[in-house]
Formats: C-alpha cells, structure tokens, sequence
C-alpha cells in the first residue's frame, strides 16, 4: 500500500477550494459562486505512483475565529484532526483580504502550500502576481492556479509530494516586538504545562489566546496551568491595550495582520487599475431598488415556463416509449406473474417517475445558472429586506432557494446561518419550498386538468404560494415562539462568472445518474412491493364467478367492462385494498379514493414514489387500459376539486424520509423534531380542506 498524505483544505469561501479538488480528482464536490457552497468537510483521494494523497475539503472560513456551524467544522478540523499539510487556497483577485487567514494559519507552524487560485482572472485584466517573491517572504510554496483552465494543477501534486519529503521550513512571518514580546511570555508560560511541551505548539496556544479565540480559551480552561495562564493573559490585554491605545487586543493582532497582508500585497501584485467594470453595470440593473425584484421574479417565472413547455417535448415521448413497452411486453409474454409484475407494476412505476426527467433537468439547470453565476448573492440582498419582514434573515434566501432543488442540501445549507433562532425558523419552513421531486406530481396534475398553454403559469403560482405560505409561517413562528428580530445579513457579493460548462455538465449528468439509479432501484422495488400488495391475495371464488359471466358474453363491450369489474374488486379485496381502506378515511373528505390516499403516504418515502404509486394502482386495477397514458388514467379517476387538493397536500405536508433524517441529525432537540413531524401534515391537511370545500361551495 501507498503511503498517505494528509492535506487539509483551508481557505476563505468563494476561492475555488471545491473546484481545485474536482480539477485535481475525478471527484463532483458541488461549487457555486457565492460563499457558504461546502458546508461539511468531504474526502476526496488522488493516487500517485507513490503516495495516496487524501485531502479533505473544508467549509470556507474568513478567519480562525468560527462563528456559525460550517466554520465550526472547519475550524475543529483544523486544530484536531491529523494532517500533514495545510493547503491554503486564496482568490488572487483579493489576495491582501485572503492573506489575513493565511497569516493566521502560518501561525500554526505546520507544513503549508500556498495555492492562489484564478489566476485566469489576474491574466484577464493584464496583471500578473509574483509567486516566486512570496513564496521568499512567507517561506511556504506558493504556486498560481486556475481551477477553470486547469493551469498549475498538475504543480500542486508535486508540491505536496515535495513539501511532505521537506522539512518543516522555519517561521518568516513575526509580529511587531511589542508583541511579539507578550507573545514568548505567554508561550513560556505555557510551556510549562505538558500539554503544551512544543514551543510552535505553545507560541500557536499563546496568539490564538492575545486573539480572543473562545475555542482555544476552553482547551487551557480546564488545565492546571489555567490559573497562572490566566493572570499573565489579564495583563497581556491591559498593558498591549494601552500601549498601543487600541480597545482591544484582537483589534491589535488584526492591524498588524492587515499591514502585513497589505505589504505582500504591494510587493508581488501588479494589477492596473480598472475602469468602471462590467460587475458595477450589471449589478446597477440586477440590484436596482425597483426594477431588481421584479427581474428576479420574471427569472423564476421564466425558468417554470421552461420547466414546462420544454420539458413536455421528451416526457410525451419518454412516456409513449414506455407506455408502448408496457403494451408490446403484456402481448408477448404469457399471462401470468411475471407480465403482471412487468407491465402493471414495474414498468408503469419507472416510466412515470422517468418521464419527469427533462422537466426535472431544466429545473435544475436554471438553479445551477443561479447559483454559477453569482446572481444569487444579489438575489439574497434583494430579498433581504422582504424577508426580513417575515421574520426571516436575508442570508435565509441561499437554503430556501436550495430547497426548490432538493431539501437535503438544503438543511444543510442553512449552517450558513449564524443565529440558532434564524436557523431553526428556516429549516421549519423549508419544507414549503416544493423540491424537485415534488415536480412529477405538479406536472402530472397540471397535465390532467389545465390546458397546455396555461401550465407553466400554473407551475409558476404552485411554486409561489409554496414560498408564500412558508414566509408566512415564518412570520407565525417568529412572533408566537422566537421572540426578536433576525440578525443583520451579511454576505460577500462575488463577481459575476459565466458558468464553468464542465462543472454544469457535470452535475447534470451526476443528478441523471442519480435520478435513474434511484428509479431502477428504489422506485422499481417500491412498485413490486405495492404491485405485489395489489394484486395478492387471489380470490379464486371471485374470479371463477367473474370468468363464468365473462365466457357468457359475446359483446365485447360488456366482456371488457365485467373484466375491469373483476380487476376493481380484485384490487379492493387485495392487501393493498384493506390498507387503503383503512387509510381512505382521512382523506375521504377530501374526495381521495383510497388509492390516491396510499400514494400520498408511499410518498413520504420519496416524492416520486407518489406518481409511482399511482400509476402502478391504477394499471393493476383496470385490466384494459395499459396503453393509456397515466396523464389519462388520472383524469378519468380523480376529480379537478381532489386533484388541487392533492396538490396542496403534496405543496405542504412533510418532505421525504431521508430529509426529515438530516433535519433530525442537524436538530438535536427533540421538541422541535416532533413539532417539526407533526405540524406540516396538519397544516397540510388543513388547508387542503379548506380548499377543497371552497371549491365545492363555488360550483366546481
Ligand atoms: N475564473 C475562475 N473561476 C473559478 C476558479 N476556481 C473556482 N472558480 C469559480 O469560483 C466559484 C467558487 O468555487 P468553489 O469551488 O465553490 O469555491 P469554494 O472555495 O469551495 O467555496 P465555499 O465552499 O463556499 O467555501 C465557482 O463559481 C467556480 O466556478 C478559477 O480558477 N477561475
Ligand atoms: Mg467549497
């Protein structure tokens, strides 16, 4: 076996540190271009001849001081796990800002590279940066790169090779005396403690402590040495302070640091000033304080118009294939368990979830664009003062948009958020935001009853209510449970970029092989479990009474109509029957018969499993009409009032089992885990029923 190397990947957010990994490996870490993309650290290995090379991706921090629970990770990595090198990733557009964290990490005297990234941006405008030169005054390798043209990729593997060989390089990076004074006294105090017998390890301890840094405060809090450490840090504060006039010691370390960061600035960057960029005039009209808002919205609007209209092209024919698939198969095999499971079960199930695909694919194309681009950082400072007024905190805006793509990302995103209370309400309300997988069964519905041209809008107002309604319930759960006001937002605004084609292609292709390997796994043995549900038992003496009659006819018209009975009533006496029977009534009063109702609790597996469901139901009980379409079968089977009720149901209730796992491992309380299980459905149901005896009393 090849020796291991361990590179930890520290740097600010929005550098590129996701988009070196997925440069250097094979690996399809998420990027996006606004800050807070990783959110929980990640391992990806590249093999050389002779080294395994591990580097674990961390979640950007500014500085060594972690505020919310993303830094935290990266920050806990940092100073507990075990690595060998540090691989500290700046954005050379901002390289003075980005030195501030490396200085800090240069402190902790480990093995560490210096990766400046875009440097594609730097040679766009004509400048150029001398790594030669600061790599002499920080004493590390520094090396350029860019993520996107693939330019000093190759460089960073040898250097890591190189650095691990090497040996620890001395310290070029000191503070001005005065402190560095403060700094040995407190190290030599320190070092008396054998926690702390390694002099870098205890000079690390003593600056991290003249810092503030509370974390590192809790590791010496419990330790002998704490008292006498203690009383020498009291007097550090109160001299430093007052020597050098400034309120705080952590203003101090943090001046000394900008001048530092500035001096290497002059020194190795040349760079003309620009004119007035691009940036500034897309962002006059993107952020404008009127027009801002509505060209978001006709975005959205456009993107479900797209959603629809395009998509309808390849689902009809996705859905034809299927369906002729269906048709040929029962023709050609026997009769019998095998084309029973075939042709009503399995295969009615994958084509209903599969032809949603494209809808599905342009979806996600259009958050992806969002999320490239760096519009939604704009997005975010747009929305910022609406949401604001429903409780909710600007920087909400990242994680609820998530959440029209999937929901688990989407908890997790929500670690952005600095305030537990911020945090708590967003995740609350996320699940209104509808995610992909709610698609199929908008598409489908809207397909059953609306006409073709009206279906986009109808997609775009399902979408928004959802959101409506969340803001609302924030606003709810803020005045009755969270007394206060969000926490001011604060959120960098990149550049604008155009989308990196290979990452976008890339994770296209990753979510279609997902969504096909879920359909052929996980929704094919769905759909043989509720095919095998409805078709068994066989009732023998019904049957052979039914075959009787059949023989008895020579119309066709009535042999065809006895054999649907006979499929109905198998279907009711079948395991299925009895579970939907026992499940109808909650939702009788919404008009569901009992095969809807079973869809909509199959789906709190998985969303797509509800069209699944269906399909497979209504195939297995209606002998004639495998060549039908499901779009048809629904709307020969569910009423226009049950099917918006349906709709609602699917807008609100709780979201997919493996989302309301991550809410549970990020949530620890148990009171808000069971406040959050419960409520949805509820207010799901609720409304539903509202809704439903609305539209019956208006005639529908
Ligand atoms: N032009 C250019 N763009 C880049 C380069 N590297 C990354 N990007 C873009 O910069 C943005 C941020 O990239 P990420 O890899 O997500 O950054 P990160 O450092 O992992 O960010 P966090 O996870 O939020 O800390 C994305 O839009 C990338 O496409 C580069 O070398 N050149
Ligand atoms: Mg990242």
């Amino acid at each position: 076996m090849n020796k291991q190397i361990k590179v930890a990947i520290v740097g600010q957010p929005n550098v590129g540190k996701s988009s070196l990994i997925n440069a250097m490996s094979n690996a399809k870490l998420h990027v996006g271009n606004f800050t807070g993309v990783t959110v929980e650290k990640k391992e990806v290995f590249v093999k050389s001849d002779l080294f395994d090379i591990k580097m674990t991706d961390l979640p950007g921090i500014y500085a060594l001081n972690a505020y919310t629970p993303e830094e935290t990770v990266a920050k806990n990595f940092l100073l507990n796990e075990q690595y060998d090198i540090i691989l500290n990733v700046v954005d050379a557009n901002v390289l003075s800002r980005n030195l501030m964290l490396t200085l800090q990490l240069l402190d902790m005297h480990k093995k560490m590279i210096l990766v400046v990234n875009m440097i594609d941006e730097i040679e766009a405008k004509k400048g150029s940066i001398d790594a030669k030169k600061l790599s002499i005054l920080l004493g590390i390798p520094v090396i350029l790169t860019s993520a996107k043209t693939s330019q000093g990729i190759d460089e960073i593997n040898k250097t890591i090779i190189q650095t691990y060989r090497a040996k620890q390089n001395d310290n070029k990076i000191y503070y001005t005396q005065k402190v560095e004074e403060r700094i040995k006294e407190l190290t030599k105090v320190l070092q008396k403690s054998p926690h702390f017998k390694d002099k870098d390890y205890a000079r690390f301890i003593a600056i991290r402590l003249i810092d503030k840094d509370e974390n590192v405060y809790k590791i010496i809090h419990d330790l002998p040495i704490f008292i006498e450490a203690h009383n020498v840090l009291e007097k550090i504060y109160s001299s430093l302070t007052a020597e050098l006039d400034e309120d705080s010691t952590v203003d101090i370390l943090s001046n000394e640091r900008v001048a530092i960061a500035h001096n290497l600035h002059i020194e190795t960057v040349n760079i003309k000033e620009e004119s007035k960029n691009l940036n500034e005039k897309i962002d006059n009209l993107l952020i404008h304080p009127i027009l801002g808002l509505p060209i978001f919205l006709f975005f959205m609007w456009a993107l479900f118009q797209l959603t629809f209209v395009l998509g309808n092209y390849p689902m009809n024919i996705i859905g034809d294939i299927f369906t002729y698939t269906a048709t040929t198969l029962a023709d050609i095999l026997p009769n019998g368990t095998v084309n029973s499971a075939l042709t009503q079960g399995i295969i009615p199930a994958i084509s209903a979830v599969v032809m949603f695909l494209p809808n599905i694919l342009i979806l996600f194309f259009g958050l992806n664009l969002l999320e490239q681009t760096g519009y939604m950082s704009r997005a975010a400072y747009l929305m910022d003062g609406f949401l604001k007024r429903f409780g909710l905190q600007g920087k909400a805006f990242v994680p609820l948009v998530s959440g029209f793509g999937c929901t688990v990302p989407a908890y997790m995103a929500a670690r952005t958020l600095k305030n537990p209370k911020d945090r708590i309400i967003t995740m609350l309300v996320l699940g209104f935001m509808s995610c992909g997988a709610r698609l199929p069964v908008y598409i489908l519905l809207i397909g059953a009853f609306f006409p073709t041209h009206d279906a986009g809008n109808v997609l775009f107002a399902i979408y928004i209510s959802g959101a409506i309604l969340g803001l609302i319930f924030a606003k709810i759960l803020r005045v009755v449970l969270f007394k206060g006001e969000p926490e001011p937002f604060v959120m960098e605004m990149p550049p604008y970029r155009l989308p990196s084609y290979k990452a976008l292609y890339m994770d296209l292709w990753y979510k279609t092989k997902m969504f096909l390997k879920k359909a052929g796994t996980f929704i094919a043995l769905a759909a043989l479990g509720i095919w095998f549900l409805s078709t068994y038992p066989h009732n023998s003496a019904l049957e052979k009474s039914y075959e009787i009659k059949i023989q008895h006819t020579k119309n066709i018209q009535i042999k065809k109509q006895l054999q649907n009975e006979l499929s109905a009533k198998s279907l009711e006496e079948s395991y299925m029957g009895h579970i939907g029977k026992f499940i109808e009534p909650v939702f009788k009063p919404l008009g569901f018969d009992w095969r809807m109702s079973v869809s909509v609790i199959a789906g709190l597996a998985a969303k797509e499993v509800v069209v699944s469901t269906m399909a497979t139901l209504y195939s297995v009980g209606n002998a004639s009409n495998t060549s039908k379409g499901l779009i048809q079968k629904v709307r020969e089977n569910v009423s226009f009032n049950s099917a918006i009720a349906l709709l609602i149901i699917i807008m609100i209730y709780s979201p997919c089992v493996a989302a309301m796992s991550t809410f549970y491992a990020e949530i620890p309380q148990w009171a808000w885990r069971a406040f959050y299980t419960i409520y949805p459905n509820v207010v799901a149901w609720l409304f539903a029923y509202g809704v439903y005896r609305l539209l019956s009393a208006v005639g529908h």
